[in-house]
C-alpha cells in the first residue's frame, strides 16, 4: 500500500499525502491485528473497529459541522482500509454514510447532538433508504410519515439497512406527501430505541457485516428530528449518495490493489514449465489488464472526489462514473487474481477468496451498476 503512485497526482494536496502515509502506518499497527482475532461476532467486531477508529481521530473526517466533507480524504481512508480488511472499511464508511445527512443538512443543534458521538465512535448511525419494493427507484418508496401534533408518525418497512441491528441512530426516508414521487419525501433522524421501531430480521450475506430489515409501526418522531425541509428527502438522499458513491469506488480500488499485490507475490514465486508464472505471456497479459483496471479506477475516483471538493457541489455524473467503473473493474481484477492463484484462490478465508466475496456487493449497493449507467446516460443527454 505504501507504493500508492496516485498520492503524487495533482488531484491531491500535501495534506492528503501526509494523511495517507500516517493512516497506512496506523492501520498496520492498530487494525490489522484485530482481523486476526476473527470475525465470529460481527457486531462486537464492528463496534470495536468504530471505537478504535474514533480513538485514533480518523472518524473526524466522517462528520462535518460546516456541511463540508473532504471526499478525497474519505476516499484515501476507505481505499487503505479496504486494502487490509473489508469489515474495517465498512465500519468507517457507515459512520460517514449514516451521519452524512446530518453533516450536509442538519441544523447546528442536530449536529451538536449527534456528530460528537459519530466522531468519537460511540454513536453508530445507519442510512435507511431501501424498501422491499423500492431500492433502485427511490421516488417509489412507500414508508409514510404522517404529521400528528408535534410529531410525525412513521409506518412501513426498510430493508438492506447496513448497521441495522447495531446502530444507535437511523436516518429514515419516508413519504410525507407534499407532492407525488421524489418531491414528497422527507428525512428523519430516529433513535434506535424509539417505540414502534423494531429490527425484524438480520440478513446474512456472503461478506458478513451487520445488515437488517426494520419495521416502523406507529413510530412517533418529533418534528425537530427532520433533516432538511419537508419534501426535501430525495435531495438529502441523493446529495449524500453523491459523496459516498465516490468513496464506494475508492473501497473497490483498495480491494483491487490488494488483489493485484497478492497476484504479483504469487506469479513471481510460483514455478511451472521451467520458469515462474510471471515469465509466461498469458500471465503477463492478465497482469497488464489488472493494472489497467486499477489505474483507470484510481483516475475516475480521485477525479470525482477532487471535483466535489474543489469545483462543484453536485457531482452526480462523476460519482456514477467512478462507482460504476471502479466496482466493475475490481470485480474483474479480483476474478483474475483468483484464477492466477489456482486452487488456492478458492480456499475459504484466503486473501483472494475473501476479496472475491467482499467486492460483489459493491456493484449493487448505493446504486447498482445499472442505475449508475442510467444516471450517466441521463446526464449526457441532458447536456446536449
Ligand atoms: N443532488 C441534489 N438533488 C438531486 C440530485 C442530487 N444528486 N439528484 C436528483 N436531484 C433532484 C433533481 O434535481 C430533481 O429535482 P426537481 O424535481 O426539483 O427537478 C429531483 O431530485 C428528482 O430527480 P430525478 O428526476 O432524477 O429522480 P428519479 O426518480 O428519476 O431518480 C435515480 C432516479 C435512478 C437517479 C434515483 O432513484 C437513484 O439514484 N436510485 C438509486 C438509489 C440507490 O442508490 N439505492 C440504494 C440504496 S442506498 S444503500
Amino acid at each position: 500500500m505504501n507504493k500508492i503512485g496516485h498520492l503524487s497526482w495533482p488531484f491531491l494536496e500535501p495534506r492528503h499525502r501526509d494523511l495517507a502515509v500516517a493512516f497506512a502506518d496506523w492501520v498496520g499497527r492498530e487494525i490489522v491485528s484485530l482481523a486476526a482475532d476473527g470475525e465470529a461476532d460481527i457486531d462486537t467486531t464492528c463496534r470495536t473497529l468504530v471505537a478504535r477508529l474514533g480513538a485514533g481521530g480518523w472518524l473526524n473526517h466522517c462528520a462535518s459541522d460546516n456541511g463540508t466533507l473532504d471526499v478525497r480524504t474519505l476516499c484515501l481512508l476507505r481505499e487503505t482500509l479496504a486494502y487490509h480488511w473489508g469489515l474495517a472499511d465498512f465500519a468507517l464508511a457507515m459512520q460517514g454514510l449514516g451521519s452524512g445527512p446530518v453533516s450536509l443538512f442538519g441544523t447546528p443543534a442536530q449536529k451538536a447532538e449527534w456528530l460528537p458521538g459519530v466522531r468519537e465512535g460511540t454513536l453508530l448511525p445507519a442510512f435507511a433508504l431501501s424498501e422491499p419494493e423500492a431500492g433502485s427507484d427511490v421516488a417509489a418508496l412507500a414508508t409514510t410519515a404522517t404529521p400528528d401534533g408535534d410529531d410525525y408518525v412513521l409506518d412501513g418497512t426498510k430493508t438492506w439497512v447496513s448497521n441495522g441491528g447495531i446502530a444507535d441512530l437511523y436516518i429514515v426516508f419516508a413519504r410525507t406527501g407534499e407532492a407525488p414521487g421524489a418531491r414528497g419525501l422527507t428525512a428523519f433522524a430516529v433513535d434506535a430505541d424509539t417505540p414502534g421501531l423494531e429490527v425484524v430480521e438480520r440478513i446474512e450475506v456472503i461478506a458478513p457485516h451487520p445488515l437488517a430489515t426494520l419495521r416502523f409501526d406507529g413510530c412517533r418522531v418529533p418534528r425537530d428530528r427532520l433533516l432538511g425541509a419537508p419534501g426535501e428527502g430525495f435531495k438529502v438522499a441523493m446529495a449524500t449518495l453523491d459523496v459516498f458513491r465516490t468513496t464506494v469506488g475508492a473501497a473497490a480500488l483498495g480491494f483491487a490493489r490488494r488483489a493485484l499485490d497478492e497476484t504479483l507475490q504469487r506469479v513471481t514465486t510460483r514455478r511451472l514449465f521451467g520458469g515462474t508464472m510471471a515469465e509466461m505471456p498469458v500471465t503477463r497479459a492478465t497482469l497488464a489488464e489488472m493494472t489497467l483496471g486499477v489505474e483507470s479506477s484510481a483516475l475516475l475516483v480521485y477525479r470525482a472526489a477532487w471535483t466535489r471538493d474543489c469545483v462543484a457541489d453536485r457531482i452526480t455524473r462523476e460519482a456514477a462514473l467512478a462507482k460504476l467503473h471502479a466496482t466493475e473493474a475490481a470485480q474483474r481484477v479480483i476474478d483474475s487474481a483468483v484464477q492466477l492463484h489456482g486452487g488456492h484462490g478458492v480456499v475459504s478465508g484466503s486473501p483472494v477468496e475473501t476479496l472475491y466475496r467482499e467486492i460483489r456487493a459493491l456493484r449493487i449497493y448505493e446504486g447498482a451498476s445499472e442505475v449508475q449507467r442510467e444516471i450517466i446516460a441521463r446526464e449526457l443527454l441532458r447536456n446536449l
